[in-house]
C-alpha cells in the first residue's frame, strides 16, 4: 500500500480544485521543497469545523493541516515548516536560502532565516480579516465561490467576520484597496530589483518565498486579471520570480492554476 502524508487544503465547495488558501500554499511548497510525497484532501469550511476538528481531536484546527501516516495531525503552516526542517535534514533547508541541506547548515543561519520568515509570515503572509488588505480586496471574489445555504451562513456570519462584517466588506472602496495592495507589493519588487535572479530567502528559494508566493497564489486563484495588475506588472524581476516559482517542482503551481475549477459537478 502506497500511503502518503495528507495535506488538508481549503476549497469553496467539495468538488472544487480552486486552492485559494494562502497559508496552505506555504505548506504545499514546503512539502515539495523537502521532496515529501503527499496527497491533497480538499476541505470546505464546514468540513474543517466539523469532521476534521472532530477526527483530529483539535477543535481549533486551521488550514493547512497535515496528517502523518500514523494518524498524527500537525497544523499551523509555520509549525509544519519547522517540523519539515527537522524531519527531513538531508533535503535543502527551508530557512537558509543557500541550497545546502538542513544537516549541513549552521544553526545560527537557520535561526536567522527562521526569524526572517516568521516576520514576513506574521505580516504579509497573515490572513486576519481584520486588517489584511488582501482579504478585503478579494472578498467579493471569494464570496462568489461559496455555495449552499449552510456554507454561506457560516462564511458570511457575524461570528466569523465581526458585527455587520459581511456588509462592511462588500461596501469597501475597491480602487483604494487595489492601490494599497500594490503598495504592499512594491517593497517586494524593490528587493528583487536589487538582487535579480535571486530569491527572497537567498540564492535558493525557501520559506519566505513560499509565504510570499502563497499570497500571490491566493490572488491568482481568485482573480487572475487583478493579480496581473497588482503583482506581475510591478517589475520585471518580480514577474520573473513568479514565473520561476510557477515552474518549480515540475510546474506544480502552474498546473494547479491551469486546472483550477470551482465547479460543483
Ligand atoms: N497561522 C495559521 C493561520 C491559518 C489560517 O488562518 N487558515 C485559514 C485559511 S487560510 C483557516 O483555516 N480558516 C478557517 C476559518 O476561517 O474557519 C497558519 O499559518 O497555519
Amino acid at each position: 500500500m502506497n500511503q502518503k502524508i495528507k495535506l488538508y487544503d481549503l476549497v469553496a465547495s467539495p468538488k472544487s480544485t480552486c486552492y485559494f488558501s494562502p497559508t496552505a500554499w506555504k505548506t504545499r511548497l514546503g512539502l515539495l521543497h523537502k521532496n515529501v510525497q503527499f496527497e491533497t484532501i480538499p476541505t470546505t469550511f464546514l468540513q474543517l469545523r466539523g469532521e476534521l476538528a472532530q477526527r483530529s481531536g483539535c477543535p481549533d484546527i486551521t488550514i493547512p493541516a497535515i496528517e502523518l501516516l500514523d494518524g498524527t495531525f500537525i497544523y499551523d503552516s509555520f509549525r509544519i515548516a519547522e517540523w519539515l526542517e527537522t524531519t527531513y535534514p538531508d533535503a535543502p533547508s527551508l530557512f537558509t536560502g543557500d541550497g545546502k541541506s538542513s544537516r549541513e547548515s549552521q544553526p545560527e543561519q537557520v535561526i536567522l532565516g527562521k526569524n526572517y520568515s516568521r516576520l514576513v509570515d506574521l505580516g504579509l503572509g497573515a490572513s486576519k480579516s481584520e486588517w489584511a488588505v488582501w482579504y478585503e480586496l478579494f472578498f467579493p471574489q471569494q464570496d462568489k465561490l461559496i455555495t449552499g445555504d449552510e456554507h454561506r451562513a457560516y462564511f458570511t456570519s457575524d461570528a466569523r467576520l465581526g458585527p455587520q462584517g459581511y456588509q462592511k466588506l462588500l461596501a469597501l472602496d475597491r480602487q483604494e484597496l487595489t492601490r494599497r495592495a500594490k503598495m504592499n507589493v512594491q517593497p517586494l519588487a524593490q528587493i528583487l530589483h536589487e538582487r535579480s535572479n535571486e530569491y527572497f530567502q537567498g540564492t535558493h528559494p525557501g520559506q519566505v518565498d513560499y509565504i510570499i508566493f502563497g499570497r500571490y497564489a491566493y490572488c491568482r486563484m481568485l482573480d487572475a486579471e487583478l493579480t496581473k495588475e497588482i503583482w506581475n506588472d510591478q517589475g520585471e524581476e518580480l514577474n520573473e520570480w513568479i514565473e520561476r516559482l510557477c515552474q518549480a517542482f515540475d510546474g506544480h503551481a502552474q498546473r494547479l492554476f491551469d486546472n483550477s475549477s470551482t465547479s460543483e459537478n
